[in-house]
């Protein structure tokens, strides 16, 4: 018989891929009869239905005007000790070593209680902050003082011991995606929709559309396709780049044969309808918009980058490309995109690898061994 733990968890509720991760894991965890506590500034975004086992505690920050910054961090870590000793909890989840493990290690000693503190990188903490001097130490302390830490990937491991050399065993816990979910659907109306016509290839890019997404090379990358291949670039979400991709898209001019999509909540839609996803970033800890569309048949070309490698295998599921290399991207897309059965053959075993390698039911298993092995050691 499982034990029933209460755990709360915290992360960025926004857009993205820890706070998406954090929210399936917490609903997973729920589904399988734990306690599930969030503890965060809104509510995480895909939290989209009920479960008599989730609660969700706001952190709310005021602006007093004595203060020159608004005290985010003490505010959750008291929101974090009240919900501590108020629910009981056993464990507090953190995504992310800064703020939030440091917040966790606050509350922890706040509260007098024994919570242990669970802490998972998922790469903008070390890949980013990693690289200020200011911060190396806070984000030592928030690793070395959490019970266990894991990161999305071992490529994350290892850069997080290069940069700040913790004195603590970090293990790996893929990402993973909820299958029922992410999978390929019936949505061909959707082409019509969008005027696709039938034989035109669909490609896809989802991302926050910051610099290192590169999504200029996808836009790069599409342009030769289509040289060669009948086909659309649907571009997903919103961010920092859309003006200059929007630029590049009519100097190119292939503006009819792009479409902006601006940020979409049922993507696994979209990943039904395309044929290919490019995901041509220049940091990557793990790639979670890759494993969504290999979930639905997609297959993918990445960079050889971070996480990706760890996520796409190369000739299999889809191609490692190196960074920048627009020539090699197009002529593996055109490759694929032109012969049926070996995209078909790519498509089964992207679908294959997301049910082994990062299945939901095995990864959420991961997190309460590791959760389990820390309550039992007291
Ligand atoms: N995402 C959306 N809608 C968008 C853009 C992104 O739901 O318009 C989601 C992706 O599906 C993915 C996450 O789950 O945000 C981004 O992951 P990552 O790029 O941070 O790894």
């Amino acid at each position: 018989m499982n034990k029933k733990m209460k755990i709360g968890i915290t992360c960025y509720p926004t857009v993205g891929g820890s706070g998406v991760i954090a929210t399936e894991l917490g609903k997973m965890l729920a589904e399988n009869g734990h306690e599930i506590h969030f503890i965060s500034s809104s509510l995480p975004f895909r939290l989209n239905r009920m479960y008599h086992n989730v609660y969700y505690h706001q952190v709310e920050v005021n602006q007093y005007s004595v203060f020159q910054y608004p005290p985010y961090d003490i505010a959750l870590a008291s929101k974090m000790a009240e919900v501590i000793n108020r629910e009981e909890l056993d464990l507090l989840h953190v995504h992310y070593a800064i703020p939030h493990a440091v917040c966790a290690i606050l509350a922890q000693q706040m509260s007098g209680r024994d919570v242990k503190i669970v802490t998972t990188l998922h790469g903008t903490d070390i890949t980013v902050l990693g690289y200020d001097p200011s911060l190396t130490d806070a984000i030592r302390f928030g690793i070395e003082k959490s019970d266990i830490v894991t990161a999305v990937s071992k490529s994350l491991i290892s850069q997080t011991y290069d940069l700040i050399n913790p004195d603590k065993k970090i293990d790996a816990v893929y990402n993973f995606i909820d299958e029922r979910v992410y999978k390929r659907s019936e949505s061909s109306h959707l082409k019509e929709e969008y005027g696709i016509l039938p034989e035109e290839k669909i490609i896809i890019h989802v991302s926050n559309f910051r610099p290192v997404k590169r999504v200029q090379d996808v836009v790069r990358t599409f342009e030769k396709i289509t040289k060669r291949i009948p086909a659309k670039l649907l571009l997903v979400g919103d961010g920092p780049e859309m003006m200059v991709v929007c630029k590049l898209v009519k100097k190119l001019n292939i503006a009819d044969k792009v479409l902006f999509l601006g940020k979409q909540d049922s993507v696994e839609e979209l990943y039904s309808i395309s044929d290919l996803m490019l995901l041509l970033s220049e940091k990557e800890s793990f790639g979670l918009v890759a494993l969504e569309a290999m979930a639905c048949g997609v297959p993918c070309i990445g960079t050889n980058v971070g996480g990706i490698p760890e996520v796409i295998d190369h000739g299999q599921s889809g191609y490692i490309c190196e960074l920048g290399d627009i020539e090699d991207m197009s002529e593996k897309a055109i490759d694929l995109l032109q012969h049926p059965q070996k995209h078909q053959q790519f498509s089964e075993a992207s679908v294959k690898l997301v049910r082994g390698k990062f299945q939901a039911t095995t990864i959420v298993k991961q997190y309460e061994d590791l959760y389990k092995s820390l309550l039992q050691s007291g």
